[in-house]
């Protein structure tokens, strides 16, 4: 089984979770203001909670791994920045509660560390195409949108995530009957999280 494998096998989940309403509307500028700045908040929290598990990941990857993880970290760390900027931008509260969605989401990545590595680093490369596709979709974005969309789109993004599909086929390669298992079963809870994520945004303020 390689990666790729897995989004032919769950095409209609991995459709749900690529292609949504929200993007439609970052495609077309008739979101909802609430909606994108609920999504801007907790995808803040969401990207924090992703820098504890890829450096969780770092030390238990094969040495072959662990520039790849390590560069992806950096990147998170300055995408941080980059979040609290827009946040400024648009005066919100970065402080804000987990959405009970974005919990699940955290105890899923928290929960991935106990996860064989082919399951982890399968989770890791789904994490990122997710956003690189659904980004895709909503290209080139409405004025009001277009950096975001840019941002999760850029060639360096796309070869980030051509690095992690990599890495995921060389762990599946090596993994037994149950490792592979349990990276499908991973990748189908990402796919769920990540419907659930633009359905939470769409539909809230934003807090708990
Ligand atoms: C990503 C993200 C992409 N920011 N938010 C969700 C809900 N899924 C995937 O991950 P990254 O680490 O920000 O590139």
């Amino acid at each position: 089984m390689r990666a790729l494998d897995l989004l032919d096998r769950h095409e209609a989940r991995w459709q749900a979770a690529t292609r949504h309403p929200f993007l439609e509307g970052v495609r077309e500028g008739t979101l909802p203001d609430e909606a994108f700045e609920a999504w801007l908040v907790q995808d803040y929290l969401f990207v924090l909670d992703g820098l504890g598990f890829q450096s969780r990941l770092i030390p238990r990857a094969p040495r072959t791994d662990q520039a790849l993880i390590a560069g992806g970290l950096v990147a998170l760390e300055g995408e941080l920045s980059w979040f609290e900027d827009k946040a400024k931008e648009r005066e919100l509260d970065l402080e804000a509660p987990r959405h009970p969605t974005n919990a699940a989401y955290r105890e899923f990545l928290i929960g991935l560390e106990t996860e064989p590595y082919p399951a982890a680093i399968t989770a890791l490369w789904a994490i990122e195409r997710a956003y690189l596709e659904a980004w895709t979709s909503a290209r080139p974005g409405h004025p009001d949108y277009r950096e975001f969309v840019e941002h999760w789109t850029t060639p360096d993004f796309a070869g980030y995530v051509s690095g992690l599909e990599g890495a995921a086929d060389a762990a599946l390669e090596g993994a037994s009957g149950d490792e592979r298992e349990r990276a499908e079963e991973t990748f189908l809870t990402v796919a769920r999280l990540e419907r659930d994520f633009w359905e939470m945004a769409l539909s809230s303020e934003g807090g708990a």
